[in-house]
């Protein structure tokens, strides 16, 4: 027993020396090498380029760390390497305070008992204080922490303070975690693969086991530090049993090793089915004793490999995956059975609300997704362990472009709960497109839920106030990869930073957070600040404008493909229940009580009120609660279709705007973010008008009335491919049909070239030629836009968009600025199949430019 603990002692010291090791490591590489895109918001560039910080010019020289933690040690290296980056100057490590100037870590307790003047702040778990103290004729810059991780916040609040102009004065006071939970959850699975995942394969694992090289898990735990984040759960929450195999355990405590200088800690996702699918049990029921056996050995083992290991978060009874009702057993037997075994070690279970039937009668006006979560949890409040906290997603369905809040949030008086939001953009342009999530989260976390008659916003509900719980708090859903921007696009990490900062403090403003993150990622120029924020803020609206959500349609994407073009259709006639029930009248879920599924009667009273009245139901939720006649008139006055279609028309030209107003900022920001940006929002606002054009025509022919702008396919610029003399071009159907111009693709199969071509006859003047195309994610076509015998561009379909058919998932845009264009002119599009992508097109558009084709004759 003796010679077992010493070997834990000599371990743990060990660990602790390799992490040092590692950190030294990390920050002698950090300052050396050059800035990445990996560094996010860290890269510590000075606040004011080459000018002097005169606020820093008289700092103390030394640095004590009186705390002898790991994690501390990280704060101590933290700053070290930040302070050199950004100040120019190297502090001393000292190993006492006497005789100097100094910055101080610690502990309030140990900070006092080195300087007893030190008035020792009251700090909540993991808060921390900033002060100036002078004692003895010295000046100690006093970073405390309530704990290491307290101190470790501390010192990244100190550097983003420097990174952005602040002196060390102007940051003194104290904050602490609005909640205790702050976590971000990855659906990395074992094979490398990410589930919904846009920026590359996973940082955890290859092949079925844990990456041997572990260096970008480290720096995702020290980003997730610099913002707060205390948890990550490393696996798909459709979660695979090996996970919990002896060998993958040791993998795992490998990637708990690297968390751990940082203060994160591990968790993992399990399947309620472990102990049947590779325990060698015949049965899984959380009532069986063999059961619950099972599970406490294999906790007290991950325990052994990871002592501050987390807990589990549990999807059961969703989307296939086993669960107990099939033994007939609630989520209360499940996650209490998880939460005894944990309960000795401190761990916790989070499991998922996010339980529903995906097999509902379509046919059935009473059925309805939206209701599943309250209908199963609320009747189990106060039935769950004091270490379980229930996971609901923000709204009722799936994180969608809109929806209103969960009622659930509302329904568990007696249980823990933490709200589950998501930074991977899966419903909103996958990182493909720019929307910035902290707007849309900060106006669920601000929604009052009126429980008990009270204000009970979201927000105080998950951090335990409202109902006066111990536990919870904030999930984000990541799904970062190894990519070197981590989510695929750098403008979607400002998601990733603002969930951290909102779960630190909800009432953080979207706007500040906008700006805080521009000016750590780019550059505090106040051109680029202003520019970059207001992309920022309205691209959530932008997006929900031209994608055909707005009044409250959550999405009307492809939700039983990759969930990215439009695909309106296919929300009906499946199980699924994302259902808008568009007919030919109307549009629009009936979930009221009188004449509804009822859904609205899941919230307190003064909610229910406001959504079941269409006289006081907001527009932008409208159709998720209401069916309503296509001609029935918002609160603007405008009919449901028109607005629907002008909506469209607003989002596509708002889009168009974010281009140029990111070419505002060319030379101010670094060339490859720069270039990279652009590109994505070029796409995007190719994008938009594919949306647009799409939803328009599906809506056009679903309610029989017009535009009353008649702008609908009646675009005076556009000439589509079956207008065009066609040289080896075949036209091929298209599903959805609303997705190209006729329902049509023109593809180029048999053959190694082919054009499509028309003569010009408007008048002369300057031009924007587009060319519509579709790019596979197979296959690298090429295409060459030819004018009379002059090639004027080629470009390559070599995007890696989420489709293998020419669709609304595929379709893309070229632009040529700026082509003199004479009648007579013969414009032709020549395209070359590639590896069974046949070159497929749309159509050209040729748009004079702004007061040039009347007046100049090129
Ligand atoms: C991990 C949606 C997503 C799934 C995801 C699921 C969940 O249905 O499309 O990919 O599964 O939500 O949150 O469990």
């Amino acid at each position: 027993m003796i010679g077992a603990r010493l070997d834990e002692e000599v371990l743990v010291i060990l660990r602790f020396r390799f992490a040092r090791l590692c950190l030294l490591v990390f920050t002698l590489c950090t300052a050396a090498c050059a800035e990445d895109a990996s560094q996010a918001w860290l890269r510590y560039a000075p606040p004011f380029g080459t000018r002097p910080f005169p606020a820093y010019d008289r700092m103390p020289a030394s640095l004590v760390d009186l705390d002898n933690s790991p994690v501390a040690a990280s704060a101590q290296n933290e700053l070290l390497h930040g302070v050199r980056s950004m100040l120019g100057k190297t502090l001393r490590l000292e190993p006492s305070v006497t005789g100097q100037d100094a910055w101080i870590l610690g502990t309030p307790s140990e900070i006092a008992a080195a300087l007893p003047q030190y008035p020792r702040p009251s700090l909540d778990a993991q808060g921390f204080s900033l002060s100036i103290l002078s004692a003895h004729s010295h000046t100690y810059w006093i970073v405390a922490g309530a704990d290491p991780r307290g101190i470790l916040y501390g010192a990244f609040h100190v550097l983003a303070g420097i990174a952005q102009g602040q002196a060390f004065a102007q940051l003194a006071g104290s904050q602490s975690p609005a909640a205790p939970i702050r976590w971000v959850n990855q659906w990395d699975n074992l094979n490398g693969t990410i589930e919904r995942g846009y920026g590359g394969r996973s940082i955890f694992f290859d092949n079925g086991s844990v990456r041997s090289d572990l260096t970008r898990a480290g720096e995702y735990a020290r980003l997730l530090a610099s913002i707060g984040v205390n948890g990550c759960t490393i696996n798909n929450v459709n979660a695979d049993p090996r996970i919990l195999t002896p060998q993958m355990i040791q993998g795992v405590s490998r990637i708990a090793d690297v968390f751990r200088p940082w203060g994160v800690r591990l968790s993992i996702s399990v399947p309620i089915s472990a102990p049947q699918d590779i325990g060698g049990l015949d049965t899984f029921d959380p009532g069986n004793p063999a059961v619950a056996a099972w599970w406490k050995a294999k906790v007290d083992a991950l325990y052994a490999a990871i002592p501050d290991f987390a807990g589990f978060v549990v999807k059961a009874d969703s989307e296939g995956q086993p669960g107990p009702s099939h033994y007939g057993r609630s989520p209360a037997d499940a996650a209490n059975m998880l939460a005894a075994a944990l309960k000795p070690h401190g761990g916790i279970v989070l499991y998922r609300a996010f339980v529903y039937n995906h097999h509902l009668d379509w046919n059935d006006l009473k059925a309805d997704r939206a209701r599943a979560a309250y209908d199963i949890f609320h009747p189990l409040d106060g039935h769950f362990a004091d270490n379980v906290v229930i996971q609901i997603k923000n709204g009722p369905i799936d994180f969608q472009v809109r929806e209103p809040v969960s009622p659930l949030f509302a329904g568990l008086h007696q249980t823990n709960t933490a709200v589950e939001l998501q930074i991977t953009q899966e419903y909103m342009g996958q990182q493909r497109q720019l929307v910035y999530l902290p707007t849309q989260w900060q106006t669920y976390l601000d929604f009052n839920l009126h429980a008990e008659d009270r204000d009970t916003p979201l927000k105080n509900i998950v951090d335990g106030q409202a109902f006066h719980r111990p536990l919870g708090g904030y999930i984000g859903v990541a799904d970062v990869g190894l990519d070197p921007n981590w989510l695929g696009s750098d403008l979607a990490l400002a998601n990733l930073y603002g969930f951290g900062r909102l779960a630190w403090n909800p009432n953080t403003p979207a706007d500040t957070i906008a700006k805080d993150w521009t000016r750590l990622t780019f550059s505090s120029d106040p051109t680029v600040v202003s520019t970059l924020s207001r992309m920022l803020l309205s691209s959530w609206s932008i997006y929900e404008n031209y994608t055909g959500a707005p009044l409250g349609l959550q999405t009307l994407t492809n939700i039983t493909g990759p969930h990215y073009g439009p695909a309106p259709q296919s929300q009906e006639n499946n199980g699924w229940g994302q259902w808008i029930r568009a007919d030919p009248n109307g549009v629009g879920m009936d979930r009221t009580v009188s004449t509804g599924t009822g859904f609205i009667g899941q919230y307190p009273p003064v909610v229910a009120r406001l959504y079941d009245s269409l006289q006081t139901c907001p527009d932008n939720l409208l159709l998720f609660m209401h069916h309503v006649p296509y001609t029935y008139r918002l609160h603007t006055g405008k009919t449901v279709i028109q607005t629907l279609y002008d909506d469209h028309y607003i989002g596509a030209t708002e889009a168009a705007r974010l281009v140029r107003d990111w070419k505002t900022l060319d030379g101010l920001i670094a060339p490859q973010p720069y270039e990279a940006t652009l590109k994505m929002l070029e796409y995007q606002a190719g994008e938009a008008i594919v949306w647009r054009d799409a939803i328009d025509r599906w809506f056009l022919k679903m309610s029989g009335i017009p535009d009353d702008r008649n702008r609908i396919d009646h675009d005076p610029n556009r000439i589509t491919a079956s207008e065009m003399q066609l040289d080896g071009y075949m036209p091929i159907n298209v599903t959805p049909w609303e997705t190209a111009s006729g329902g049509k693709a023109y593809v180029c199969e048999d053959r190694s070239v082919c054009t499509a071509a028309l003569h010009f006859t408007r008048p002369a003047g300057w031009y924007n030629v587009s060319v519509q195309y579709f790019d596979y994610r197979q296959g690298v076509s090429t295409f060459r836009l030819i004018l009379n015998h002059q090639t004027l561009a080629t470009w390559t379909a070599d995007n890696t968009l989420p489709g293998e058919q020419p669709n609304g998932d595929t379709s893309s845009r070229f632009t040529l600025p700026g082509v003199p264009l004479r009648p007579g002119d013969v414009l032709s599009i020549e395209g070359q199949p590639n590896d069974g992508e046949p070159a497929p097109i749309d159509y050209m558009e040729m748009t004079p430019q702004p007061g040039s084709a009347e007046s100049a004759h090129p």
